[in-house]
């Protein structure tokens, strides 16, 4: 299998977050891609190949243009105003009652444009944002040149980021713009299947009235941890997008014994919904020692998944989104990668 991986994507790095009422050091750090290209080495993956060029108007095509010019600018304009400053973050935002106005200045936009405390603006961010783009969409020009499978090692990730607004790590969605690039080619339906422990809001509704890509995600009960907001399992997609969104949330806590009958739930819904491709948003903050999350999978399980998602018989594009037990991402990662090459031979 190969990996579409670019160095670049480390200049996102020394970024802050808010959690539980404290300014910390992220977790969603340079190290996490660095342990997995050591494990898809030393097991012999594959090759791991550096993406090829786009330009930011295919980013265009599931996000607005004025959101895709704000986050390529917003590290200079914010360096105008505070030139000393490390770390670019909103503070105010558009919430009930408001007016859906962009504001002028800096702090007005960065909150315009997020949905939250964790997606801070650094220095390198830009080109770490856009060669991870880069990457998912390589992957989806080698699928669509006749790979059986291919794994885009994107950083930041994505699946949180909506048509306008970034949050939870995540700037642009790398997996739904894959997803509009494999319609844009040719392919007429396309699955995404989010296995990251966090509901994937941001692509569930960029795609949400539509039903030329399904989406399905396993992930935590909203109600009890983030994105809080969007990921019930009453969303069932609206208009044309009526019953191609279909939200597995599942009790903090839960095993891979009360994940793997769910698991398969969505793999019959994909098979059901017959694609050309299918795209994985693949998090590993399942894992039991993930420290900030409470699902109980552990090291072996991902093996399973591997095999259960090849089960599937399609091409499939795995893009890489959460997971911050670092020490076991290496592991875990290429335990799904491995699990999907070996068995679903
Ligand atoms: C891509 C991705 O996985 N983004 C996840 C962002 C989650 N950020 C908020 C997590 C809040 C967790 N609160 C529980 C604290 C545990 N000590
Ligand atoms: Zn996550």
């Amino acid at each position: 299998m190969i990996t579409v991986y670019s160095e670049q994507q480390a200049l996102h790095c020394n970024v802050q977050e808010v959690l539980s009422g404290e300014l910390i050091p992220s977790f969603e750090v340079a190290e996490r891609t660095d342990i997995i290209l050591r494990h898809i080495n030393a097991r012999n993956l594959g090759p791991v190949i550096a993406p090829h060029s786009f330009t930011p108007d295919t980013a265009a095509r599931v996000h607005t243009s004025e959101y895709v010019e704000f986050l390529s600018t917003a590290w200079q304009q914010w360096l105008t105003t505070y030139p000393d400053s490390k770390q670019a973050m909103p503070y105010c935002f558009p919430v009930r009652g408001n007016r859906a106005i962009c504001p002028k200045h800096i702090e007005g936009k960065l909150g315009f444009y997020s949905s939250d405390l964790t997606a801070a603006l650094v220095e390198g961010s830009w080109q770490a944002i856009w060669s991870a783009a880069e990457c998912a969409l390589t992957g989806q020009q080698l699928i669509q040149q006749g790979e059986r499978s291919v794994f885009s090692l994107c950083r930041p990730p994505g699946h949180h980021a909506t048509q306008d607004q970034m949050g939870g790590y995540c700037y642009l969605n790398n997996v739904a713009m894959a997803a509009q690039a494999y319609l844009d080619n040719g392919c007429q339906r396309v699955a995404i299947l989010d296995v990251d422990y966090h509901h994937g809001n941001g692509t569930q509704s960029i795609f949400y009235d539509r039903s030329d890509v399904f989406f399905t995600s396993v992930h935590a009960d909203p109600a009890w941890d983030y994105p809080h907001f969007l990921g019930y399992a009453d969303e069932a997609g609206e208009g044309e997008g009526q019953g191609f969104n279909l939200n597995l949330p599942l009790a903090l806590g839960s095993h891979w014994s009360d994940y793997q009958p769910v698991l398969q739930n969505a793999i019959n819904a994909i098979s059901n919904y017959q694609p050309d491709v299918l795209l994985v948003s693949l998090g590993l903050d399942s894992y039991e020692q993930d420290p900030i999350s409470f699902f109980k999978l552990q090291s072996d399980d991902y093996t399973t998944m591997g095999k259960i998602i090849a089960e599937l018989k399609l091409p499939t594009h795995f893009v890489f989104e959460g997971g911050y037990a670092v020490d076991a991402l290496g592991r875990n990662t290429v335990n799904v990668l491995e699990g999907f090459k070996k068995f679903g031979a």
